[in-house]
């Protein structure tokens, strides 16, 4: 009985270490759907593949410059904001690099430009290469 308990307090132990252990983090580990993915040294890296783009959700700091490196693995892709007038061309198996700085906070969108790849909005397709990036 005792030996039981001891488990029981390891277990608990276990659990604590595991929730907190997600903090700061390439986010690798837990898939959490809303996971937001903040600069790692200064760098955000972004996949476009298969109708998405990954992470879908990016925070950054008001007036901090930040590197986005996107890699395009299927075919090519583009990482595009239209109020920032960023428009990056990354062909097929490449990676791609732009500096991205806002002085504005707000919510901006990242999407590919290549014909359809953003989503048609039709049920069933596949294409959503879209995304957010939250300036705060
Ligand atoms: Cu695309």
């Amino acid at each position: 009985m005792r030996r039981m308990a001891v488990m029981l307090v390891c277990l608990v132990a276990l659990l604590l270490v595991v929730a907190c252990g997600g903090g700061g983090g390439a986010g690798e580990a837990t898939p959490a759907p809303a996971a937001m993915a903040t600069p790692v040294n200064g760098v955000v890296q972004l996949t476009i593949n298969d109708g998405e783009i990954q992470p879908k959700k990016v925070a950054i700091k008001a007036g901090e410059a930040v590197i986005f490196q996107v890699t395009s693995v299927d075919i090519y892709h583009t990482l595009s904001i239209d109020e920032l007038d960023i428009n990056l061309r990354v062909g097929r198996g490449k990676t791609g690099e732009v500096q991205v700085k806002v002085d504005t906070p707000g919510t901006y969108t990242f999407y590919c430009r290549v014909t359809g790849h953003r989503g048609s909005g039709l049920a069933g397709s596949r294409f959503g290469e879209e995304g957010t990036l939250i300036v705060e």
